[in-house]
């Protein structure tokens, strides 16, 4: 039988690309959009049903998943790495108390599933930085960092004690064409749309800040994987996952190939103290044991991928 889902934040980043795959795969009649901000014309155009809901609403949330008898709540809504630095009160109600009443939501109403997001912002500059344990020391400091550590321990909590099916993937950068906001990963797509549009780019990172990354497609795939694992081959509530790690000075110089004349300069902000406090590289073979988890897209092919897709969706030829 279809599950249906409820998914919050969903106009994000991630949420821009879900809420279509989700639609494919299941139909609109089993996907309820929710987000602080009035209708985007996405969703518009996909007819999907989407409901204005601040997740700090305990009550407005819960009506919601009463209303359309939920089976699936992924929790996106969150305030990202670099937002969360200039508005750490902001960053701390959204992803504290809205990840709170997500869960306590999901044990009310005794939910299938709590799928919620943690990052690579989870570990911090005491962890070992490359290859990262699934397994290791937590110590981030961002604010964000800290909430995402907060959603790994407290899901983990209500699994042991509530038998909540909670289940998380730490998302490194994630790379498509949907344009993201507030996020410290987020000069790895700023870069393309300005290689073609003016081919030039002042990177807010310094170039040599390793990241670990994925593709769009990688992200939706591992998240599809994790939500459909059989629950008792899993051991873990929370996965590294990762599909590569790169600086922005490999990055441009493979862009390079494809647009010669592409200019780069550097201008480090705070952003780069964040990114370096992050982990280079993850090892993800927790997931790949668990829930046979295998990216599909490598550098190369993501450089290529990244170009041909924003070019198309601004109308401007790359090469
Ligand atoms: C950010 O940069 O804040 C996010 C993340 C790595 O979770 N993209």
């Amino acid at each position: 039988m279809t599950k249906r889902f409820l998914i919050t934040g969903s106009y994000g980043q991630i949420g821009q690309a879900l809420i279509p795959a989700m639609i494919e795969r299941i139909g609109k009649e089993n996907v309820v959009a929710t987000g602080r901000k009035k209708r985007i014309p996405l969703f518009k155009e996909l007819d999907v049903i989407y409901h204005r809901l601040d997740i700090r609403d305990h009550y407005g949330l819960r009506s919601l998943l009463v209303e359309y008898d939920i089976d699936i709540l992924i929790h996106n809504a969150s305030v990202l790495s670099a937002t969360g630095e200039k508005n750490p009160q902001l960053a701390h109600s959204i992803n504290f108390e809205g990840f709170y009443n997500a869960l306590e939501a999901s044990r009310e109403l005794n939910l299938e599933q709590l799928f919620a997001p943690s990052s690579i912002a989870a570990f911090g500059p005491t962890t070992p930085l490359v290859n990262t344990p699934n397994t290791t020391i937590m110590e981030p400091t961002s604010i964000y960092g800290i909430s995402k550590v907060y959603t790994e321990l407290m899901g983990n909590y209500y699994n042991k004690k509530y038998d909540l099916d909670f289940r998380s993937l730490r998302y490194p950068g994630v790379l498509g064409v949907e344009e993201p906001g507030g996020g410290t990963t987020d000069y790895a797509i700023d870069i393309f749309y300005e290689a073609i549009k003016t081919k030039k780019y002042t990177c807010f990172l310094g170039p040599d800040v390793r990241l670990p990354m994925m593709l769009m497609s990688d992200c939706l795939k591992s998240t599809f994987d994790l939500i459909e694992a059989p629950n008792e081959k899993l051991k873990h509530r929370s996965f590294n996952v990762t599909a590569m790690s790169f600086t922005p000075e490999e990055l441009v110089s493979e862009i390079k190939k494809y647009i010669p004349e592409f200019e780069i300069a550097y201008e480090p902000d705070f952003r780069d103290g964040i990114a370096r406090t992050w982990p280079q590289s993850l090892d993800d073979s927790v997931a790949r044991e668990e829930w046979d988890w295998k990216p599909e897209y490598a550098f190369e092919d993501m450089v290529k991928f990244m170009l041909e897709g924003i070019s198309n969706r601004l109308g401007i030829p790359y090469k």
